[in-house]
């Protein structure tokens, strides 16, 4: 039994979440984190939201609340939304906790005995109208380059030219449109980054199976020299992390904050602490996970994100770990992600373009047709469009016509012909007579179905663990066609006998394999099967022992209809609803 460690980037607090979110980390690392578990490991399987920065502060001011407040609610919020998806995590935290409070200022004291830590004069715009200091992305001007008149201080998204604010025409604050900006110097904590270039490099250099995707972003930011100039990890903003070195105040840092990307990544470990108070366990609960010297040696680090994430877990968060001298287990596999657009373009809050978390929870309540529309088709090689004819077919073909339809059929099949005589179940599994060239096909092509589907799960390949777990699927629909029970029960009932027994086995089978892409439907069918949860961690060693797991007299009922299909009106109005603009 290995130990497997997986985090998924944190959601930000603010808004409810969009499906390019869910595909993007959220639902891989569930489904992940599943199957894992149904392997026999030890999982732990950690997230929480992402709280502090200047976005939080922005949406509190408009939502009329202090940070605080929002940020409880939007918790709550984005975790119920978590949980109607299915999603397993072992806890779901916050990033300001008491826990990552305390973390993130000792690891900061630990990378200022190293030496890591320098302080830099800057010159900032702040607003006398908004009482703060702007962050870049919070000015707003003209671009001196291209002069377009909504140009952001770090880049304008017009001609791409990266910006410092006080390069932009006619600055304005982005909160409040006032103009009346000072410059004012004001001083910052650097992470000298360049100080651990080659060690960086060489940590990276020997990441053997991280995907190109992933590998590519992490030497275009070693290579270029941009990703490790020394960064600020310090705001002036009032919600955050204070800065202080470890339990100790930081001379001229008062009421300052770490910058949200230093402190975020932290949580990753703090939330492990947070689950062991929650769950009234020792420190070395939680530390047995992340600290080399108290049992992590022989922990697997799996991280999933999208891509816009990666600089940030492959250069400045293990540069923070590195530095601390600390022996903090670092990441194994890194899982990033491209986008999922949304009909071709860009999700958008503002416009109301695509579909965000709980709009599709309430037009679809099924979140197994979301988990396997998503997963099927998640933007791992590329960039994937997310459209309601995908999730049509997806929903229609895949999980109705070829899963849903093969454990309908067999069952009812099998309730129909043999009864079970024992009362409520309605049907007991019949014996079954000698297994011919059919069954001998089905466990040749079942067997290295099998093995390739644990392959690609084991490597994290999401669509291609879908595809030949559609595979599989339609591996039975196509014994049951050539087999035709229905007709031969007319002629050799022993025949129609062994083609129930080897489906019903099917139907127990495809309930295990498709547990961590559709965890509800797998459920159902176990429990029509009359067979325990703990079954999920029956994973097949082959096809044969697959194939008559269920002994003959096992009672059964028929699953209620597992899924039903979206009509083209009902996707015809989902696309005029979700299509932005007008809304
Ligand atoms: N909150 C997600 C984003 O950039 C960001 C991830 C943090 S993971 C430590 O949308
Ligand atoms: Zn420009």
């Amino acid at each position: 039994m290995a130990r497997i460690l997986i985090t998924s980037a944190l959601p930000y607090i603010n808004g409810v979440k969009h499906l390019g979110n869910l595909v993007g980390s959220i639902l891989p690392s569930c489904a992940y984190a599943r199957f894992m578990r149904q392997r026999g490991h030890e999982v732990m399987f950690l997230c929480a939201t992402d709280e502090h920065g200047t976005p939080a502060e922005i949406a509190a001011d408009k939502a009329g609340v202090p940070v605080e407040t929002y940020c409880a609610e939007m918790f709550e919020v984005q975790k119920g939304l978590c949980e109607g998806f299915g999603v397993s995590w072992d806890w779901f935290g916050r990033s300001s906790s008491a826990q990552n409070r305390a973390l993130t200022q000792h690891l900061a004291g630990k990378l200022d005995e190293a030496g890591l830590i320098s302080e830099v004069e800057e010159r900032q715009f702040y607003s006398p109208t908004d009482g703060r200091f702007l962050p870049d992305r919070y000015v707003e001007g003209t671009c001196p380059n291209c002069g377009y008149a909504r140009a952001r201080g770090d880049q304008c998204e017009n001609c791409t030219k990266l910006l410092d604010p006080t390069d932009l025409l006619d600055p304005r604050s982005a909160i409040s449109g006032a103009k009346d900006l000072e410059i004012r110097a004001t001083k910052h904590l650097y992470l000298r980054q360049s100080a651990m270039r080659e060690r960086l490099r060489e940590w990276i250099g020997a990441k053997q199976d991280w995907s190109n995707l992933v590998s590519s972003i992490a030497y275009k930011w070693l290579d270029d020299g941009e990703g490790l100039q020394d960064r600020s990890i310090t705001r002036d903003l009032k919600w955050g992390v204070p800065v202080r070195k470890g339990d100790q105040p930081w001379p001229g840092m008062e009421g300052k904050v770490f910058y949200v990307w230093f402190d975020a990544p932290i949580e990753y470990i703090a939330s492990a602490a947070e689950w062991a108070e929650a769950k009234g366990l020792p420190d070395s609960a939680w530390r047995r996970w992340w600290r080399l010297d108290e049992g992590a040696e022989d922990v697997r680090y799996v991280q999933v994100m999208g891509k816009d994430n990666v600089p940030f877990h492959t250069i400045n968060f293990p540069a923070t770990i590195m530095g601390s001298g600390e022996p903090w287990k670092l990441v194994d596999l890194i899982k990033g992600f491209n986008w999922l657009n949304y009909d071709g373009g860009k999700f958008s809050t503002s416009q109301g373009r695509g579909v965000f978390m709980d709009q599709a929870l309430e037009v679809l309540p099924n979140s197994d047709v979301w988990r396997w529309t998503l997963l099927s088709n998640a933007p791992e090689g590329s960039d994937a469009d997310f459209t309601w004819g995908v999730l049509q077919t997806a929903l229609n073909k895949d999980l109705a016509d070829v899963l849903g339809n093969f454990v309908s059929r067999v069952t009812k099949f099998a309730a129909a012909k043999f009864p079970s005589t024992s009362g409520a179940p309605s049907a007991a599994l019949p014996e079954g007579g000698a297994p011919g060239p059919l069954e001998a096909e089905l466990t040749e092509n079942l067997d290295k179905a099998l093995t390739a589907y644990a392959a690609h799960w084991e490597a994290l390949e999401i669509r291609k663990a879908a595809s030949e777990l559609r595979a599989i699927w339609s591996l039975g629909n196509d014994y049951l066609q050539r087999a035709a029970p229905w007709s031969s029960f007319k002629t050799d009932p022993a025949a129609a006998a062994q083609t129930v027994r080897v489906g019903v086995n099917l139907a127990r089978l495809y309930a295990i394999l498709s547990a961590p892409f559709i965890p509800e439907a797998s459920g159902k069918i176990l429990a029509a099967l009359n067979l325990p949860e703990e079954t999920l961690k029956a994973w097949p060693k082959d096809a044969a022992s697959a194939l008559t797991a269920l002994a003959a007299g096992h009672a059964f009922a028929v699953p209620e209809n597992l899924f039903r299909k979206m009509e083209d009106s009902e996707r015809e109005a989902l696309e005029a609803r979700f299509s932005g603009g007008a809304a």
